[in-house]
Order: structure tokens, then C-alpha cells, then sequence
């Protein structure tokens, strides 16, 4: 069946602005603790951001692909690269001269790479709602000024007694949420362990990345025996193409199934969904493209009945804050991986996102509302994409 047209949404307009300067800027920052999923493990964030001059003001954008092509085909060099080879070039192929609306059109032609491209439509974003002196909440339509924070816990070096003690610090910090990640060999001890930890009513979720195989007995016995853990979802069990394999076994488990690796765009988004491959969707402004895509998502998820969540990358105090402005959009009604700086970072490059009463503020300052700090920028590689 094909999917129905799914309309644009509509976003206030803003002034078209004229882009002076676009530059990457490329810095290391080490995690406050290891982060490891079932495809690697990460000490630290090579970070990824483009910043735009234009109208006067400066706009920024984080692109969240990971350092190698683990999580998906996106790695961060070769985002450098499409940046500045192809998707920079085509941005102003027709002018500097554009509205902030007008940049997933102008790089229509260019096909993927959408964490690099959903980067560069934020800044220039950021940039003209700075100039317009508008948050970029507000753009978007958020109905709240705080999102409920969940939290992402890697698989630890120490094993169970380790992922107990992370799960029960997080808790005492007021995570409203816990998503723990889960391979084949640490799955199901480390989740009923959780589980008699935590008792039965915190909300306790589980993320694959894709490691299990639907032709594996093993693997599948183990998601089986999962599912008596009443865990809130188990997000993308299988690989990003397994849409099928996702139906399959949807249908038989009582967990609810969330897609994150499969969703790229609204296509996959109503395929998924319509297929009874996913029950929930996991938003990532990164993975499918940017802030328009994502409220399409959005948009057809809601009009099917089906919760969706801002997923994170680990991002930065940049990323986090076009992250924290989508979560308050209406539709996201389950807690995001939207964790407080400190979680991720000794420092984060912007003022940082506080735990407040388990919840993350809305920032209140015009455009994304966070910059990073100059002084925290010291040393970073800088290149510049397009000169005054
Ligand atoms: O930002 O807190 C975060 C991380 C959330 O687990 C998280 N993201 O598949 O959902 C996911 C993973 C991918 C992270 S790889 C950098
Ligand atoms: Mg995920």
C-alpha cells in the first residue's frame, strides 16, 4: 500500500537572510564515562559543528554522526567532506540569499547524508531566528518550557553490579526514565537484575542497535524472554532493513517495538508503522534530516496514534538544545534521551543543560538559545566553507 501524502508542515515565516560565512569546527571532548552499545564503545565525542554568519548574527549546528560508520553509514570525516564538497556548494548554488525554511529544498538534490545536512539547516536556522530574535522553540511550536529527562546507560566495563549502580545513581538524580542498552550475552541477567532493582513501576526500556538476528534461535529466545520484563519498549532489535522481521515479532511480543536505525524519513516512518513494525518511533532531528523531517514524522505519527520521543547522540550543549526545543514540541510524549550535560560531559561547550525535578529547561535566549564558549573552542580545527 502507499503511504499517504503527508503534508509539510507549516512553519512561521521568517526573513530571507544572506549567508556571509559558513565554517566548520571540528573539537574533542571526553565523555565523563565510556560509552558502550552493541555496535562500540566511546570515551569521548569527536564533535562536528558548522557555524553560519548571516543577517548579523551567528547561527550553530552539530552534526551528530558518530567518529566511524558503526551507529549507521554516517561518519564524521565524511560528513566534513559532503559538507564542504557538496552540500555547502549547493546551499548557495542559486544565491546566498535564502529563507531558513528554503534549506531542505536547496539541498534536495544531494541523497543522504542526512545527519550532515540536518546540521547545516539548524544553523542556518539558528542565524535567522537570532536575527529575528524568536526561539526557536516557539518556531517550532513547543507547548512546554521543560521536557521530562530520560537517560541512556551503555553497557558497562563492570557488567551488572556496574549497570546497578550507574541505574541507581541516575535514579537518585531524578531520571524520569531509564534505556539501557542491551547486546546477544548481556541482555536478559542484566535486565531482570535491573528490573528487581528498580521495582516494577520505573519506566525501564531497552536498546539493541540492531544486534540480533531474526535467524538466530538464540538471539530470538533471549528477546522472547525479555519480554516478560515489562519494559516500556524495546528499541531497533534487529537491522535497519529488517522491517519485516520487525512485524513478525511485534506481533507476538507484548513489548512494545520502537524503530530508531530503521526511520530516515516519513516514508519509512507510516511503512514501519502501517506494517505493524513499530508501535513507537524514535525522532532523531540527525538521523532523518533535520527539524522539518522530524515534525513530518511527527505530524504522521500523531495522526496514527503513535507516541514518538526525541532520541540524542550524545550531543553537545548545541545539538542538545535544538533536541530539548523539538521534545517540547506537541506529539513527543514519552521522555527523550535528553540527559543534563553532566551526564554526558566534565564540561560541556555551552552553558550546560541542568537537572531540574527530572526535567531539562526549554532554553529562553533567541534561535537554538545556547553557544558554545569561545574559550572551550580553543584549539579546535576550523575550516572555512564560504568567505564574506
Ligand atoms: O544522547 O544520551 C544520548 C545517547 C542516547 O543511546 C543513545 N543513543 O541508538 O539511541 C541510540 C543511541 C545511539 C548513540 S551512538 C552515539
Ligand atoms: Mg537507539
Amino acid at each position: 500500500m502507499n503511504a499517504p501524502a503527508d503534508p509539510t508542515p507549516s512553519l512561521p515565516a521568517l526573513p530571507a537572510v544572506t549567508l556571509e560565512a559558513v565554517e566548520l569546527v571540528r573539537v574533542r571532548v571526553p565523555l565523563v564515562r565510556a560509552f558502550t552499545t552493541s555496535f562500540g564503545r566511546q570515551t569521548e565525542r569527536d564533535v562536528l559543528l558548522i557555524r553560519v554568519e548571516a543577517a548579523g548574527a551567528t547561527g550553530w549546528g552539530e552534526v551528530v554522526t558518530t567518529a566511524a560508520p558503526r551507529y549507521n553509514e554516517e561518519f564524521t570525516d565524511g560528513a566534513a567532506l559532503v559538507l564542504r564538497d557538496h552540500l555547502v556548494p549547493q546551499l548557495v548554488a542559486d544565491g546566498r540569499t535564502l529563507g531558513a525554511a528554503e534549506v531542505p529544498g536547496r539541498l534536495a538534490g544531494i541523497v543522504g547524508h542526512r545527519m550532515a545536512r540536518a546540521a547545516l539547516e539548524v544553523a542556518v536556522l539558528d542565524a535567522g531566528l537570532r536575527a529575528a530574535g524568536r526561539r526557536l522553540a516557539d518556531h517550532l511550536g513547543a507547548v512546554v518550557d521543560r521536557v521530562p529527562a530520560g537517560v541512556s546507560v551503555g553497557i558497562p566495563d563492570g557488567g551488572i553490579g556496574e549497570l546497578c549502580t550507574q541505574v541507581a545513581g541516575y535514579l537518585d538524580e531524578g531520571y524520569l526514565r531509564i534505556k539501557a542498552k542491551i547486546e546477544p550475552g548481556f541482555d536478559l541477567a542484566p535486565m531482570r537484575a535491573l528490573r528487581e532493582l528498580v521495582g516494577p513501576d520505573v519506566d525501564l526500556q531497552v536498546d539493541a542497535n540492531a544486534a540480533y538476528d531474526p535467524d538466530d534461535a538464540r538471539h530470538l529466545a533471549a528477546l522472547d524472554a525479555l519480554d516478560e520484563l515489562g519494559l516500556t519498549m524495546l528499541e531497533q532489535p534487529f537491522a535497519a532493513n529488517r522491517i519485516g522481521d520487525h512485524a513478525r515479532h511485534a506481533a507476538r511480543w507484548r513489548t512494545p517495538i520502537c524503530l530508531d536505525e530503521s526511520i530516515h524519513d516519513v516514508h519509512d516512518a507510516v511503512d514501519a508503522v502501517e506494517r505493524g513494525a513499530a508501535h513507537i518511533i524514535n525522532i532523531k532531528l540527525g538521523r532523518v534530516g533535520g527539524l522539518v523531517e522530524s515534525l513530518r514524522i511527527r505530524d504522521a505519527c500523531r495522526a496514527r496514534g503513535v507516541p514518538v520521543w526525541c532520541g540524542g547522540m550524545l550531543e553537545t550543549g548545541v545539538g542538545r538544545a535544538a533536541n530539548v526545543a523539538l521534545a517540547a514540541c506537541d506529539g513527543f510524549v514519552l521522555p527523550g534521551d535528553t540527559s543534563a550535560s553532566d551526564r554526558y560531559f566534565a564540561t560541556d561547550l555551552t552553558d550546560p543543560f541542568v537537572l531540574e525535578d527530572g526535567h531539562l529547561a526549554v532554553p529562553s535566549g533567541p534561535g537554538i538559545g545556547r553557544v558554545p564558549a569561545g574559550e572551550r573552542l580553543v584549539g579546535a580545527e576550523r575550516t572555512s566553507l564560504l568567505h564574506p
